[in-house]
């Protein structure tokens, strides 16, 4: 019942999208509406084929005062430091970066907490409950680091394996560790770059502009936003967010045990594991028996071409080869379609995506299980009403 003044009720409501986040799109998903953790609709996320700005997931830890937005954050005085085992320590101007060659590449952003929600049918993981949408095929473009290292002439040295990345964001709780994540320097050289645009435009504020470090394959995560500063290091980063949180156990355990994570007994949530999402049907809808066509979309971390995705319609007894239709990019949505003939009665259709170095997706998708819920790739699974 609303309070007579109006205040209890004020407090419980979460805001919606768009007022949490100014020029997002008013059905997306509030999950947590302080910090901002903000989901796409799958109904929305498969009607195109590169995610619009507006509909784009958000995750948030902690946030730079005023990046609440779409609006492209303004560059001006931006500086990156480039720090630690190298052999000159610098600090970087976004202006320079904008004068040396740029590419740009489609890939899937996505957080290492998607599906989170399906691993409750073993034992509910702890933290935002997101189905299938934390997640979005885009464009981003930058500047390799690779590239920027060598304009500088600068050489991380011998001793050198990993890179943490710094953002501008301070932590949401005084005292509390500031975000931050540790890649190895051997992807990051190979792979990572500071990019400065998302689908052609300047990286909007609550997507990390205006200068964000991009590792395609990597879970959105790692793709610090709001960028300032690149430590080379010789080991792994001890922060919080990157030693005890965001990194998945070595070893299957129990769905509902505790588990403390340690530099040694976990890995980080670095390459994306193998996936795929039925985006037709959706979950509970109803179709006309006879043909009709299922499909939706796979990815990987991008180090292997997807080969197949394969649908069942018997429990997993039988499998059927899909068309695969692979992405402009290694590591960008694959979309996958098959026609099926569906019986009349409630019918589930399942989902799995398989690489050329022959990694797939659990049948039984608790063998991921950890207390925060990351990393679930566990074949998929839609129930639909045929008539
Ligand atoms: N600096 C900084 N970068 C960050 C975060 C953060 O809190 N601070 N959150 C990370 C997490 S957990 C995710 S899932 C993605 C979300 O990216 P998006 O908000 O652009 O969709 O940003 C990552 N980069
Ligand atoms: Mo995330």
């Amino acid at each position: 019942m609303a309070h007579p003044s109006g205040l209890g009720q004020e407090k419980d409501r979460l805001p919606a999208a768009n007022e949490l986040i100014a020029g997002k799109d008013k059905r997306l998903v509030v999950h947590n509406g302080k910090v901002g953790e903000v989901e796409t609709p799958l109904e929305l996320l498969r009607e195109h084929p590169l995610t619009p700005k507006e509909l784009m997931f958000v995750r948030n830890n902690q946030v730079p005062a005023g990046a609440m937005s779409l609006e492209p954050a303004p560059p001006d005085d931006w500086k990156i430091e480039i720090a630690g085992l190298v052999s000159r320590q610098v600090t970087l101007p976004i202006s320079e970066l904008a004068k040396l060659p740029q590419e740009e590449v489609e890939l899937v952003l996505q957080c290492s907490g998607n599906g989170r929600s399906r691993f409750s049918k073993f034992a509910k993981a702890d933290g935002a409950q997101w189905r299938h949408g934390a997640m979005a095929n885009i464009k981003f473009k930058g500047v390799k680091l690779r590239t920027v290292l060598d304009h500088l002439r600068i050489n991380p040295a011998l001793k050198a394996k990993y890179v943490a990345a710094e953002g501008s964001d301070a932590p949401a709780t005084e005292g509390s560790a500031d975000f931050e994540h540790s890649l190895p320097l051997s992807d990051v050289l190979e792979r990572s770059f500071l990019a400065l645009a998302l689908g052609g435009e300047s990286i909007p504020k609550v997507h990390g502009g205006p200068v964000r470090l991009v590792t395609p394959g990597y879970y959105a995560t790692m793709n610090v936003k709001w960028l300032t500063r690149l430590r080379f290091e010789e080991q792994e980063s001890s922060n919080h967010h990157h030693a005890g949180r965001y990194r998945t156990p070595l070893k299957p355990i129990p769905p509902g045990s505790k588990f403390a994570t340690t530099l040694a007994n976990s890995e980080p949530n670095w390459n994306i594991r193998i996936k795929s999402v039925v985006f037709s049907p959706m979950e509970g809808e109803g179709i006309s028996a006879g043909k009709t066509v299922v499909g939706g979309v796979a990815w990987n971390d991008g180090s292997a071409k997807i080969e197949a995705v394969e649908v069942s319609v018997d429990g997993g007894r039988s499998w059927l080869r899909s068309e695969l239709k692979p992405g402009p990019s290694l590591y960008a949505w694959h979309h996958w379609q098959l026609a099926i003939e569906l019986m009349p009665g409630k019918r589930t259709i399942l989902s799995r995506a398989v690489d050329s170095m022959g990694r797939c997706q659990p049948m039984d998708g608790s063998i991921f299980w950890n207390p925060a819920g990351y990393g679930w790739n566990g074949v998929d699974s839609v129930t639909a009403m045929v008539s």
